[in-house]
């Protein structure tokens, strides 16, 4: 059974897995900071400072050096490159990339000499790529939602109601702000299928995963929507790639990857999709059954649905499951920046951060509680500039209570947000970063109330794309693939603490009034 590659265009970096199917094991990993590795870009944590309005962008130039520099890396590692047979990806979702007629040739005869940034620049007809931290796009929503006859008629087709990261509203931004680039603009690209671009060396498919993350995919059809299309911007239809099933193998791999770093000219590049579709396949929670909790940038609650259910109050997504249905996801956006700024404001590392903190504070934090929303929040929909504490005494807000709080506060949100899937879940299975943390599985394992499991691997974005290239590309079973790759680190399950249970209602509730009281929620 063949050796695969499974790639992840994050916020933050760009990381590699690689597995061997037929020993199932993970052979390499390997990862490029944007911050660290290229601070020429002046992205510390992979996106432009100070945006306005709500603006978030990233420079899909430095995707193209992080993507380079792993290609160097893994090819000065001692692993024979030409022995990969297949290559999937993940990448953070909804971000947008915006390219001249002229990309589709280029992209097919990249040339090895010069660097994949040289050769895509001037076909950029937008400098920057918007991603899913911005929220300027509140106009454009109201206009799409009025456009299609409301909210509810926006989430029945595509999954999810207009929101303001969503691909759609920010297409519509851009055509209304920038007319003659738009004009300009021969297609548009998902961050997960420009780097599949990349490597397939030609203009591929989006996936039915990161697709429906754009407010323009009409779930039931499984292909774009006419009405919202037309809702979104003028001639969007001849800029958009086609959609495909995740799971299609979009061609052989570009020679630029041959000629440059020692590939196969035989190695299948499999669509990419989005980072929480690829997760969902990592945590092995593709079939229904699992809530997976991933701790990153943004923080995501996830879960395999056979049919599309959407949130009544707009907060929650339907996306396609890359094994084929559906998944739900509810994206929080106060995630690990959030728990940095706690860390770095009190001047902790990580390890005070969980074990001198949450042992010298007790569970539910003697009523003490945060709203944990340091900038804007998604989920809940409030604009908030800095969090809200309650229950201290004036002037004593000691270092331990308000890690304590964070966290608490963090998870009482995800619980509170995410009744609407209507799962009990008897295991919450967690990933991400954060998630080797044992204090924070005690956390979410307490305010759940349900234990809490935790597997292997740390990425589990890369490591679903792996599995996917595996699966589409190799033929290897799924069940197999999770045998090997989804099985819980052993001693890892924490369980809720004793007479945790009654504490967390009690706060629950607390925690709701509090979050009435100090925000009026806004929906469009
Ligand atoms: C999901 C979302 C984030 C990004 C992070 O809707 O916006 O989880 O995918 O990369």
């Amino acid at each position: 059974m063949p050796i695969v590659l499974g790639l992840d265009s994050s916020t933050q970096s760009v990381s590699a897995v690689v597995l061997d199917t037929a020993a199932g094991t993970i052979i390499h990993e390997a990862s490029v900071s944007f911050g660290e590795d290229l601070p020429d870009y002046g992205q510390p944590s992979g996106f432009m400072p100070n945006g306005e309005d709500g603006e978030v962008h990233s420079d899909p130039l430095m995707w193209l050096d992080g993507l380079e520099l792993l290609f160097t890396r893994l090819a000065e590692s001692d692993l024979d490159l030409s022995q990969i047979k297949a290559i999937a990806g993940s990448g953070q979702q909804h971000g947008s990339v915006y390219l001249d007629h002229g990309f589709a040739d280029t992209v097919q005869n990249l040339d090895p000499s010069k660097t994949l940034k040289s050769q895509a620049l001037s076909h950029l007809t937008r400098q920057s790529a918007p991603i899913w931290m911005d929220t300027s796009t509140s106009n454009e929503c109201a206009e799409i939602a009025k456009a299609m006859g409301g909210d509810a008629e926006v989430c029945r087709r595509s999954g999810s109601i207009a929101i303001e990261r969503f691909t759609g509203p920010q297409i519509r931004r851009f055509a209304k702000m920038s007319y003659d680039s738009w004009e300009l603009t021969g297609v548009i690209h998902l961050v997960s299928s420009f780097m599949a671009s990349i490597l397939a060396g030609q203009s591929v498919a989006i996936d039915h995963g990161d697709g429906a993350g754009m407010n323009l995919l009409n779930l039931a059809a499984g292909d774009w929507d006419h009405d919202l299309l037309e809702a979104t911007a003028p001639g969007l239809r001849e800029k958009l790639p086609p959609v495909q099933p995740s799971g299609t193998v979009a061609g052989k791999l570009s020679n630029y990857f041959v000629e440059r770093f020692g590939l196969s000219p035989d190695c299948e590049v499999v669509l990419f999709s989005g980072d929480n579709p690829c997760s969902l396949v990592g945590m092995g929670a593709s079939r229904p059954g699992k809530v997976v909790i991933s701790l990153g940038t943004s923080d995501t609650l996830f879960a395999a649905m056979p049919e599309a259910r959407t949130d009544p109050r707009g907060y929650g997504h339907a996306f396609g499951n890359p094994m084929g249905g559906f998944m739900s996801l509810i994206c929080f956006l106060n995630g690990s920046l959030a728990r940095e700024r706690v860390k770095d404001e009190l001047g902790l590392d990580w390890s005070d951060f969980e074990k001198e903190a949450l042992a010298a504070t007790p569970a539910g934090n003697e009523g003490r509680l945060m709203l944990p929303f340091f900038g804007p929040e998604i989920t809940p929909r409030v604009e908030s500039r800095d969090a809200v504490y309650l229950g201290w005494p004036e002037g004593a807000r000691d270092p331990a209570s308000v890690v304590r709080a964070v966290l608490e506060g963090q998870f009482l949100n995800m619980k509170v947000h995410s009744r609407w899937l209507g799962v009990d879940p008897e295991t919450i299975y967690l990933t991400g970063g954060a998630s080797q943390n044992d204090g924070i599985a005690q956390t979410v394992a307490n305010v759940f109330g349900v234990p809490v499991s935790r597997l292997t691997v740390a990425g589990s974005a890369a490591l679903g794309a792996a599995m996917r290239a595996a699966h589409a590309a190799c033929g290897v079973a799924l069940a197999e693939l999770e045998n090997a790759y989804c099985q819980p680190e052993a001693g890892s399950t924490v369980t809720p603490e004793d007479g945790v249970r009654e504490i967390f209602d009690d706060l629950e509730q607390k925690w709701v009034s509090a979050l009435h009281d100090s925000f009026s929620e806004t929906n469009h």
